[in-house]
């Protein structure tokens, strides 16, 4: 491919699988992530940030053992970037994950970052941007990592990748600024224009009679979940996030924003017809419905060319996999009782600006002056202490090798998917809708064998447990992958393992030299200040909550009879209301 530049450099390591040498490599991706236009949808042509001049982005392929160097030019001009390597441990580099603010700077324009690691792990991955909500502009792609102890080898003839997605037709500073706003007092989000296969609406997948092909789907949407299934044919799931299972056969699958699968799937011998392959997205996640909007995008398994393009069938006439049953081949057994057990509930409501925000136990996360892990870095012994973290970090601290379990608590009645940066974790329970609270008590028992993964969701006013091992010393962040929720706030902060950070982490001078061109400082607490660490003066807040006398309730009430009577006035009412003389400025949440 013209549009990076792999070099197979001299056998860095030799890796022992099974008695098979296995030479690593180093990757080098020279990356300048700039503007471009593409019409996916057919429906309008619009900027989109691409690399070295092309969109769709490369889908990656490397091998386990690999190292990868990305050289990362922000050639945007107007926006500044990062590159969120989703799945991955990152052991002890946990600097090389990508969000800003967290454990690396904003990459100004101008400037390059150098994303440098090596890969333990093996499956179906992606890698998008952390900055603001800038992935649905275009900068996502799917990412694979060959296992040379691949336990489906032989049993399969081609491996394919495709991605789902849902698409927008202004971009996300755009949508983000209608959406966190006076004038969206309930938090409705905006409703893509269109789905996409691959990243286009014709896609069509050549396919020989007979052949078994591993094919492996990620949803690098933005916001809508998605139904996928392919008439005709059952698929047999054999990998979630990155993780080998058991095979399980389904018709449907269902896959939320970053949510991974891969599949085996066996062609029919006879070539007579082709079969419709859907993506259709969840419309329980839609507030409203526009009439005009096609939730769904058809593509086909095509045995011949020339031949008949039939409609799909009903949604309903197909069931998709639960995923709480499947077992990972490689047999991790339920680590034990855990050591700390976070609870976070999670809910949305409007703050004193009349805007709506989403929490995890009252606290919409804030991003703070010094990335957090930078914190960690240059605090000595107070880096135990979350308080330095910036109160709206959410921050928790882990100690080494610890078992963590998080009960999330949904008090919204929303779908909302939930990803763990640097880990997988055993899911132990998901209750139905409306269970409310999770119950210890209730749960008798959890799987011998537990599923992993890194994205998992919680239905509507529903619970999860999840669990995992601390032994990844890092920074990393659990939040909604909704983009719209997450910059609205649902993200909190694990500090696992501070003091063997301190001890083993070399943070290269490129990432202090980036940290210089954005302005942003690299020592002290959340607020910068490194004499005194638990004056955290000047921190990064959210805005206060709603004036006493105020309720949510109200304020929605207000606006939507003011919307009611005629557009416009919202924002004019709200501000002429309020009391106490609420300033109309905001800081940015993120
Ligand atoms: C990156 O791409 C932009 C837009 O095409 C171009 O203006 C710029 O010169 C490129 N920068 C580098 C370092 O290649
Ligand atoms: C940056 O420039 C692009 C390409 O011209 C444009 O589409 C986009 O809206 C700009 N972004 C911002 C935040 O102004
Ligand atoms: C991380 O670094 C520590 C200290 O050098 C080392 O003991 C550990 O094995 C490393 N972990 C991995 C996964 O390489
Ligand atoms: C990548 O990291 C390795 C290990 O720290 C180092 O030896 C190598 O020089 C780095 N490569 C680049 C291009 O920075
Ligand atoms: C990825 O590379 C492996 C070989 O390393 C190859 O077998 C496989 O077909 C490739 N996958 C895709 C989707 O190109
Ligand atoms: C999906 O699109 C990517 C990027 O354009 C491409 O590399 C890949 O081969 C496509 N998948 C299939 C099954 O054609
Ligand atoms: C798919 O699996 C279901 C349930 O096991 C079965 O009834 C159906 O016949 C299978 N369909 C195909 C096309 O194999
Ligand atoms: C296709 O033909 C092969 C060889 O005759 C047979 O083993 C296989 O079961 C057939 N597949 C299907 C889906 O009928
Ligand atoms: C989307 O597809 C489903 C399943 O085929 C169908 O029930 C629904 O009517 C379709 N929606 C639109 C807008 O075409
Ligand atoms: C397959 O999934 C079903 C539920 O969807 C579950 O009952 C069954 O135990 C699973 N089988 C395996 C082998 O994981
Ligand atoms: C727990 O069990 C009690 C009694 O069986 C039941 O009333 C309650 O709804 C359950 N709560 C949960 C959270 O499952
Ligand atoms: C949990 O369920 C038990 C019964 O299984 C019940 O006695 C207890 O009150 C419940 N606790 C809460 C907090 O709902
Ligand atoms: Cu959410």
């Amino acid at each position: 491919m013209a549009f990076f530049f792999k070099f197979a450099v001299a056998s860095l390591a030799l890796f022992f699988y099974h008695g098979f040498v296995v030479e690593a490599e180093t990757v080098t991706y020279n990356w300048n992530i700039s503007w471009t236009t593409a019409n996916p949808d057919g429906m309008l042509e619009r900027p989109v940030i691409g690399i070295n001049g092309q969109w769709p982005l490369p889908v990656l392929n490397l091998t386990k053992g690999d190292r990868v160097v990305a050289n990362v030019h922000n050639g945007l001009g107007n926006e500044t970037t990062s590159i969120h390597w989703h799945g991955f441990f990152h052991h002890n580099t946990t600097f090389m994950d990508g969000p800003p603010h967290v454990v690396q700077c904003e990459i100004p324009p101008g400037s390059t970052f150098v994303y440098n690691f090596t890969l333990d792990q093996a499956g179906l991955y992606w890698y998008h941007s952390h900055s603001k909500g800038q992935y649905p502009d275009g900068l996502r792609q799917a990412l694979i990592i060959t296992d040379p102890e691949n336990p489906y080898l032989g049993q399969y003839d081609e491996e394919l990748v495709i991605s789902l997605s849902d698409w927008y037709h202004d971009q996300m500073p755009d949508l983000l600024k209608g959406f966190i706003s006076v004038t969206n007092p309930t938090g409705a989000e905006p409703v893509p224009k269109s789905a996409l296969m691959n990243e286009t609406q014709n896609f069509e997948l050549p396919v020989q009679p007979g052949k078994t092909y591993l094919l492996r789907i990620v949803n690098v949407g933005a916001f809508a979940s998605q139904y996928f299934w392919i008439e005709g044919h059952n698929m047999s799931v054999v990998e979630v996030d990155g993780v080998w299972t058991k095979p399980n056969e389904t018709s449907m699958i269902y896959l939320t924003s970053a949510q991974r699968y891969s599949v085996l799937i066996t062609m029919k011998n006879e070539t007579t017809t082709n079969y419709p392959m859907v993506g259709s997205m969840d419309t329980d996640l839609f507030d409203k419905i526009p009439a005009d909007l096609n939730w769904n995008v058809t593509g086909w398994l095509v045995y011949d060319k020339q031949g008949h393009r039939p409609q799909p069938h009903e949604l309903e006439e197909f069931d998709p996999l639960d995923d709480v049953y499947l077992t990972p081949t490689d047999g991790v057994e339920l680590y034990e009782q855990p050591d700390q057990v976070i609870v976070l509930n999670m809910s949305m409501n409007n703050l004193g600006d009349g805007a709506n925000y989403a929490f995890f136990n009252d606290i919409t996360y804030v991003s703070q002056k010094v990335p957090t892990l930078y914190s960690v870095m240059t605090t000595g012994d107070a880096a135990s202490n979350p308080v330095i973290y910036g109160r709206d970090t959410n921050s928790y601290v882990l100690l080494k090798d610890q078992v963590i379990d998080i009960v999330l608590n949904n008090l919204d009645t929303g779908k909302h998917p939930f990803h763990l940066h640097g880990h997988n974790f055993q899911v132990l329970y998901r209750s139905p809708e409306e269970e409310g609270f999770f119950n210890a008590t209730n749960t008798t028992s959890f799987p011998a064998v537990p599923m992993r993964r890194d994205t998992f969701w919680v239905k509507p006013t529903g619970n999860f447990l999840i669990r995992f091992k601390a032994d990844n010393p890092g920074v990393w962040l659990f939040h909604c992958h909704l983009q719209f929720h997450f910059d609205a706030g649902l993200a909190m902060t694990f500090v696992e393992a501070p003091r063997e950070m301190q001890q083993n982490l070399k943070i290269p001078q490129n990432h202090y030299d980036v940290c210089k061109a954005s302005g942003e400082p690299v020592a002290g607490n959340a607020a910068g200040n490194t004499v005194d660490l638990f004056d955290l003066t000047g921190e990064n807040r959210s805005v206060d909550p709603l004036p006493a006398g105020f309720t949510a309730k109200g304020v929605v009430a207000l606006v939507f009879s003011c919307i009611a009577a005629f557009v416009g006035c919202a924002a004019v009412a709200w501000y002429g209301a309020a009391p106490l003389g609420v300033a109309p400025v905001v800081p940015s949440p993120q």
